[in-house]
């Protein structure tokens, strides 16, 4: 048996930021599917806010994505996904709390809102949201083809998950986050070659189908 488990959910974004450490890493692990809408009774024991992912490692059971991710880099520090830099290790952590704090509300709230004036509200603060990466990620200076530069980290595997469901909000609402962003743009398409994006990725037909009971008419 692998010595990592992870407990997660194939739609998850924070679950697929996991996993896609782990592959780049070359980690190898055994992986617990559990359905969100039908957790199975034990899920409670292994997961303290039954929430995916939780990784069990060593006895330690460790959950919330970007500590789980940090705890990875730790323990299996090749290759180097955070910059041996302080304050570039500095920038990988506000994009990551950036991510969490700021973006991923507008996200999900544009999908789940009935209120139409409240929707258009999330709409405004997502693009605004946006907008704010495109300029302060990716403003002046910003050679790519990755997040920091030439070098991968964690700041990529955060958003990676968001932007491959970028295309429901271009389905469900009618927004295109890519649209006039176009560095954001160049950055997803070098992440669509990660071998790793391709193992944990899937299908704008996949996220339609599994998001459509979530998402309000
Ligand atoms: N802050 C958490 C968020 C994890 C999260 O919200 N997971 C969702 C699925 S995407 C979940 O497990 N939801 C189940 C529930 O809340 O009952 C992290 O970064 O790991």
């Amino acid at each position: 048996m692998a010595d990592i488990e992870i407990f997660s959910a194939n739609a998850c974004p924070y679950a697929q930021r996991t996993r896609f450490m782990l592959t780049e890493k070359g980690v190898p692990f055994s992986l617990t599917e559990i359905d969100l809408r039908n957790k199975p009774a034990w899920f409670k024991d292994v997961s303290p806010y039954g929430k995916v992912p939780v990784i069990r490692h060593r006895g330690q059971v460790i959950y919330e994505s970007a500590i789980i991710n940090e705890y990875l880099e730790e323990v299996f520090p090749e290759p180097p996904l955070m910059p041996r830099d302080p304050a570039e290790r500095a920038k990988v952590r506000i994009w990551i709390d950036y991510a969490n704090a700021r973006l991923a509300g507008p996200f999900f709230y544009l999908l789940i809102e009935k209120d139409p004036a409240k929707r258009a509200q999330h709409a405004k603060d997502f693009i605004a949201a946006i907008a704010f990466v495109e300029e302060h990620a990716f403003g002046n200076g910003w050679t790519g083809p990755y997040w920091l530069g030439k070098a991968l980290s964690l700041a990529d595997l955060t958003y990676f998950p968001y932007a491959e469901r970028f295309s429901l909000l271009e389905h469900y609402r009618g927004v295109d986050a890519f649209a006039g962003n176009t560095r954001l743009k160049r950055w997803f398409g070098a992440m669509l070659e990660r071998p790793a994006a391709k193992a944990t990725g899937n299908s704008r037909a996949f996220y339609i189908e599994k998001y459509k009971d979530l998402v309000a008419a």
